[in-house]
């Protein structure tokens, strides 16, 4: 498996030597800044490539070998295969990267809202903070913010009677704070970030799209995209629903060992992949990681290596140091690396390892949320060392 590390380009605060230092080989960097919708040129491409793969005399050369994301926009979603000249801009960003060489995309079909976390700096047991999606403080964005019409029949009359009270006794900043966290687009996000009036625009411009029309969706875009992507060898890799069920009445479809199925049986393109999330999948007790990670081992080009832990609501979580929550890493890494064992370099299965706790010096500066580069490291050395110890036993 090939060590990575997601770099949000030149104004990032981690640099490329952080990277290097981290052990890192690869890289994981979008065209952040280029809008959503917009074909991606192969110069772009060239340039950003050349940054981050050209190495100072003496430093480790990197590689840019995944892009996360090249964004869907919302009429892909909404429309599926009629949303012609937006499908035509994707497949034109995917040309640009094959001509540079890079072959591995992560996308995601999420309506409306990438990731989502209503608290970005939930303080955990040892003083470092990790982010959490609270079921109680998501009710209060939902009914008493956004005021989502309709919202009321997804809640208990426990759940809105806890929601109220919650709301009654936030303080204007804390409402500022949960709205910027949920409707402003986390980092990486492929969603636009949005107003409350524009949130509930989009939302309208869902209603009647139910989980089978949003698959289809999918499915129509699948069929544009995957001809040229195996003309090109390129692996796309559709990332699970975080957090993997319906949020706002909005249908998701990548959430489940089930969904996943269904859309590689509908399109069985080999450039049709996975993005292994264990974060994301491993929020629900009904999924199986290792056996979702056997089952469709093939089809794994890209991972996310993260845990989460359950809260006792069964609906709410945080995020958990890599080897802590309730993924069984061990299990899933030796998954993957019984299935990495069978290709070459080239093909190699990347990973990332995801998010990581605000941390040590992290602690007193800005950071990225989700991703400050200590917590990364932590996360990644503690991976590197199952790899370690699983290779040896499969070399016996
Ligand atoms: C969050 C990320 C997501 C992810 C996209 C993939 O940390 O996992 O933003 O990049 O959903 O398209």
């Amino acid at each position: 498996m090939r060590q990575a590390w997601r770099w949000f380009g030149p104004k990032a605060g981690v640099s490329l030597d952080n990277v290097r230092q981290a052990g890192a080989t690869d890289v994981v960097s979008a065209l952040h800044e280029v809008p959503i919708g917009e074909a991606w040129t192969t110069r772009q491409v060239h340039e950003r490539k050349s940054l981050i793969e050209t190495a100072p005399p003496g430093r480790t050369q990197l590689t840019w070998s995944v892009v996360e994301s090249i964004p869907i926009p919302d009429a892909v979603k909404r429309t599926g295969g009629a949303a012609k000249n937006e499908i035509a801009a994707w497949i034109a960003s995917m040309e640009a990267l094959a001509a540079n060489d890079i072959r591995v995309i992560c996308y995601n079909f999420m309506p409306v809202v990438d990731w989502c976390r209503t608290e970005l700096d939930y303080v955990t047991p040892t003083g470092s903070t990790a982010m959490r999606f609270d079921h109680n403080t998501f009710a209060v964005f939902d009914l008493h913010i956004l005021q989502r019409k309709g919202a009321e029949k997804d809640y208990s009359q426990q759940d809105r009677t806890i929601a109220a009270d919650l709301y009654a006794a936030m303080g204007e900043q804390e409402i500022a704070d949960l709205t910027r966290n949920i409707a402003s687009a986390l980092p990486g996000s492929t969603t636009e970030p949005l107003t409350i009036p524009a949130f509930r625009d989009k939302l309208e411009a869902y209603s009647g799209i139910d989980a089978n029309r949003l698959r289809q969706h999918l499915v129509e875009f699948l069929e544009a995209v995957t001809p040229v992507a195996d003309d090109l060898g390129v692996k796309l890799t559709l990332h699970p629903d975080d957090p993997p069920r319906p949020l706002f009445g909005l249908p998701r479809i990548a959430s489940t060992e089930a969904d996943y199925a269904a859309l590689f049986n509908a399109v069985p393109s080999p450039a049709n992949g996975m993005c292994f999330c264990t974060g994301s999948l491993g929020v629900r007790a009904d999924n199986d990681l290792p056996k979702i990670a056997r089952r469709f081992a093939e089809r794994i080009h890209f991972s996310h290596l993260r845990a989460t832990t359950r809260e006792g609501d069964g609906r709410s979580f945080h995020e958990a140091a890599h080897l802590e929550g309730d993924v069984d890493m061990v299990a899933v890494l030796s998954e993957l690396l019984t299935e990495d064992r069978k290709r070459d370099r080239a093909n190699s299965i990347i990973f990332r390892s995801d998010h990581g706790h605000r941390m040590l010096d992290d602690l007193n500066k800005e950071v990225t949320p989700g991703y400050p580069a200590i917590g990364r490291l932590r996360g990644l050395a503690e991976l590197r060392g199952i790899i370690h110890a699983l290779d040896a036993g499969m070399r016996g």
